[in-house]
């Protein structure tokens, strides 16, 4: 499935924090009969072998919405369940070496907080970029807020679709307003919420107004 700006729209990070009892696998329904563009399923504990097995599950999932899954940073579990594609951090495996192991047909997205950044992902063949920490965020620790001139700067050098993240919900997605991103990728906003789907609907319709009212 190829990755398209529009892929970007409404995009999901899967956390475990907030299941209280439910599956993973059923809050990626939610999700994604609310209108999410894309899933990104993030496991940062769990055993290779339950974040396979998981993942083949959600891979089928994803399949039926016709909605690309993303594996975070675990190229051999990206392969084995079939996955769309991996995202890696500047921390992670390398790009070059990611996109030999995976080839061609596999989306490589890249996090980056900077236009150097962005232009390497770039030229070393990502396909698409996340860029944050957007606000601040207690979801992950190791990220600081970029400026959305920032922001704004990564999308002007870049052609591919860009995604912004950290900390984003519906009161602040219209801020991101004139960066250029083509879309929000979220964690809390969306599974923190006791009503998945029609919280997915909201934001959609929020980031879709936000994409279309900056100049492209
Ligand atoms: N990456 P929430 S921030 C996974 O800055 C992730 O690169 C970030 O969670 C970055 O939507 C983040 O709950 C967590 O703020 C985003």
């Amino acid at each position: 499935m190829k990755c398209t700006k529009s892929t970007m729209r409404l995009y999901a990070v899967t956390d475990r924090s907030w299941l209280n009892g439910q599956t993973l696998y059923s809050h990626v329904e939610k999700a994604l009969k609310g209108g999410v563009t894309c899933v990104q399923l993030r496991e940062k504990e769990r055993p290779t072998s339950d974040f396979l097995e998981e993942g083949l599950s959600i891979a089928r999932l994803c399949k039926k919405y016709n909605v690309p899954l993303i594996i975070n940073d675990d190229v051999s579990v990206a392969l084995r369940c079939q996955a769309d594609g991996i995202h890696i951090g500047q921390q992670d495996t390398p790009l070059l070496d990611v996109r030999r192991l995976v080839g061609d047909n596999v989306i490589i997205g890249v996090s980056v907080h900077n236009v150097q950044e962005a232009l390497d992902a770039v030229a070393n063949g990502a396909d698409y970029l996340g860029v944050g920490a957007a606000f601040s965020t207690s979801t992950k620790q190791d990220t600081s807020v970029l400026s959305h001139k920032t922001i704004r700067d990564i999308c002007n050098a870049v052609s591919i679709p860009v995604v912004a993240i950290g900390g984003i919900n519906r009161e602040n997605i219209q801020h991101l307003s004139g960066t250029g991103i083509h879309g929000v990728a979220l964690v809390s906003a969306i599974f923190s919420s006791k009503d998945i789907e029609k919280t997915c609907q909201e934001l959609y319709q929020l980031s879709d107004s936000m994409v279309r009212a900056s100049p492209s």
